[in-house]
C-alpha cells in the first residue's frame, strides 16, 4: 500500500508537533531535516517518534566513521530510518548499513530539483546498484522526473523507494507511484496549507489503494 511521509520542514517545535498531531491518521512516516532539527534538537525526533515512525533526513556524506556515529545518533533518538548520499562511495554507505542495524538506510539516488542534473543523475544508476548490493532498504528518487522512477525501479528490484518532489516542485503523488515509488515525501503542499490535515488527507486518500 502507498503511502504519505511528511516532510515536516517547519522551524518550530510546537508548530511541528501540531501538524504531526492533526496529520498523524494520514501518514506512513515523518522525515525530520535540517531545518527543524537545528530549529528544536534532537529530542524532537524522540518526540515525533510517539506520533509516527520517523525518518531522519540527514543526507548523510561523510566519511565512514563520521556516518557510523551519525546513524547512532539518530537511533538512540527513536528514529527509524536515515537519509544518506550515495555518492561517497562504498564504505561510507556501508558503514551507514552495518550501524544501522534494524533502523532503515535510504540512499539518494537522484535529487529532485533541477540542479541534479549537473552531477547526479549520471552517476544515479551506479549509487542504485551501489546501494542494493550493500543492503541499504531502500532509495531516494525524483518525483519530478517520473520517467526516472520508473528506471530506476527496474535497478532497484524489490528495495522501497521514497519520493520527494510532489506539490511544490511540481511532482503529482498518483502519477510518481504509478511509476514505481513505493511512497511519496510531501512537504510545503501540507505545512503550507490552511488545513494541513485536509491536505494530507486528499493526498493519502489518491494514492492509498494503489
Ligand atoms: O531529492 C530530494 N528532494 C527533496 O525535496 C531529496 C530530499 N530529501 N528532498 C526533501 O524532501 C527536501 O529537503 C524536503 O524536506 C522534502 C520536499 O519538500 P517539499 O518540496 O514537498 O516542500
Amino acid at each position: 500500500m502507498a503511502g504519505l511521509i511528511l516532510a515536516l520542514d517547519v522551524t518550530d517545535r510546537d508548530a511541528a508537533m501540531k501538524i504531526a498531531y492533526e496529520t498523524k491518521e494520514y501518514l506512513h512516516a515523518i522525515k525530520v531535516g535540517w531545518p527543524l532539527i537545528m530549529a528544536a534538537g534532537m529530542e524532537i525526533v524522540d518526540l515525533l517518534s510517539q506520533i509516527a515512525p520517523v525518518i531522519c533526513d540527514f543526507k548523510v556524506a561523510d566519511i565512514p566513521n563520521t556516518t557510523k556515529l551519525i546513524v547512532s545518533q539518530a537511533k538512540k533518538h527513536g528514529a527509524t530510518g536515515i537519509i544518506v548520499h550515495g555518492f561517497v562511495g562504498r564504505d561510507s554507505l556501508k558503514a551507514a548499513v552495518d550501524e544501522a542495524g534494524k533502523m532503515k538506510v535510504y540512499v539518494v539516488a537522484e535529487m529532485s530539483h533541477p540542479g541534479a542534473l549537473d552531477f547526479m543523475q549520471k552517476h544515479a544508476d551506479e549509487i542504485v546498484k551501489m546501494a542494493r548490493d550493500v543492503g541499504a532498504a531502500g532509495l531516494i528518487a525524483p518525483a519530478t522526473r517520473p520517467e526516472r522512477i520508473r528506471e530506476i525501479r527496474v535497478l532497484a528490484g524489490n528495495m522501497e523507494i521514497l519520493s520527494p518532489g510532489v506539490g511544490a516542485q511540481g511532482g503529482r503523488a498518483r502519477e510518481t507511484i504509478e511509476a514505481g515509488a513505493n511512497h511519496v515525501i510531501v512537504g510545503r503542499s501540507i505545512y503550507n496549507a490552511q488545513n494541513p490535515k485536509e491536505a494530507a488527507r486528499a493526498i493519502y486518500e489518491e494514492i492509498k489503494l494503489l
